[in-house]
């Protein structure tokens, strides 16, 4: 990783972090999936249980059963499908879980609305091996609250099978007639910033633009197309594209690679008007850093994470770009070396964060539901 190019990510990150705010979300019905811990120092022969808020096949399944042999803790994971459904999920009350994944923007809107917990540093022996370029990110500085995780960025993935040369622009999706010679083919992520985030960026416009005309021909441009999607879908479109029930799909980077393990003429890429990048993150829940039991848990989990053998065997398994440098030892070198996972220096000048909107998430979510209900 090239440090001017690092240092670049974070600067765009800076501009497009916009002033936190609440985004009257109205979330689902609240979730207790509480362990029963009361965190006192008795000695329980209660099995201990650790629960997990994640994105879908995020972690190697095999470090939930490591970490199991060698702690005793059991993981038991829970899926969301965008930082929207996580957010929604805790402001309607869900207590219990202990580590949660979120975003880039996500992280500093909870952070902003006290709903994270601190770390503390010194429980943590394996920081040093995080690349320092990561260490401070400007949405929870000197990594306050959380830990980066993975990173990667948002793209398209195709089937090589209907193509010569690779579909480079998102054209291919939200130009209605491109987007009809494959129509009912296509899907895109049910969620909501990075449905905006790709069509803004097509139509020149910030990924985290609050301009509400910028936002309206967005959508416009979403519904234009939308006859032609297959569906919205976050947690299984890669196994869309192996049955070829779908053959374009906005997507996330990790995600196709995967797929492209099982179907080698599935590939991805991150097209010429650029694409958004993410860092998700390892964030402790405020009620669970209330509790002494379970934060001796969590710091036992989020240090096994960091450890460089697990972080490569995680990375070599879910084929996202990790933030463990000392990792980087054990990570297959055909993930380092590849340039979507890893993009080079001028695909890193088409990136963009996301960032957060403050207000305007009304306007994304009024207009998000436009798009979910027009015919
Ligand atoms: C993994 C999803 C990656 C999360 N299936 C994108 N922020």
């Amino acid at each position: 990783m090239k440090k001017a190019i690092l240092i670049l990510i974070i600067v765009l990150f800076s501009i497009s972090l916009a002033a936190c705010g609440g985004n009257g979300n109205d979330g689902n019905n609240g979730n207790d999936v509480s362990n029963g811990n009361d965190g006192s120092d008795e000695v329980s022969d209660e099995p201990k249980v650790l629960y997990v808020y994640t994105w879908s096949e995020y972690i190697d399944p095999d470090l939930y059963t490591l970490f199991e042999e060698e702690t005793g803790i059991t993981v038991i994971e829970d899926i969301f499908g965008s930082n929207e459904d996580l957010y929604a999920k805790l402001v309607a009350g869900a207590v219990g879980y202990d580590v949660i994944v979120p975003s880039d923007y996500m992280v500093a809107m909870m952070v902003e609305e006290g709903m994270l917990a601190k770390l503390d540093h010194s429980r943590l022996d394996n920081l040093g091996n995080l690349d320092p370029t990561f260490t401070d990110p400007p949405f929870d500085p000197g990594m306050e609250h959380c830990l980066p995780y993975f990173w990667g960025t948002t793209g398209i993935g195709f089937n090589w099978e209907d193509w010569d040369d690779a579909p480079n622009s998102w054209a291919y999706i939200f130009d209605p007639e491109l987007a009809a010679e494959f129509s009912g083919q296509i899907s895109m992520l049910d969620d909501m910033r990075e449905a905006f985030g790709s069509a803004l960026i097509y139509l020149g416009y910030r990924a985290g633009t609050t301009d509400e005309a910028e936002l309206a021909e967005a959508r416009d441009l979403i519904i234009g197309i939308k006859e032609h999607l297959y569906s919205f879908e976050s947690d299984t479109y890669e196994d869309l594209m192996l049955t070829g029930e779908t053959r374009l799909a906005q997507g996330w980077s990790g995600d196709i690679f995967v797929a492209q393990g099982e179907d080698e003429n599935i590939d991805y890429i991150i097209p010429l008007e650029g694409a958004v990048m993410w860092v998700d993150n390892l964030c402790v829940t405020k009620d669970a850093g209330e509790d002494p039991a379970r934060m001796d848990m969590i710091y036992q989990w989020l240090d096994f994470l960091s450890r460089a053998d697990v972080a490569a065997q995680n990375t070599n398994w879910v084929w996202y770009a990790s933030p463990n440098a000392a990792a980087e030892a054990g990570i297959d070198p055909e993930i380092l070396n590849y340039p979507a996972i890893y993009p080079d220096d001028e695909t890193f000048a088409r990136l963009q964060y996301l960032g957060t909107v403050g207000d305007a998430t009304e306007i994304y979510s009024r207009m998000w539901t436009e798009i979910k209900s027009a015919d």
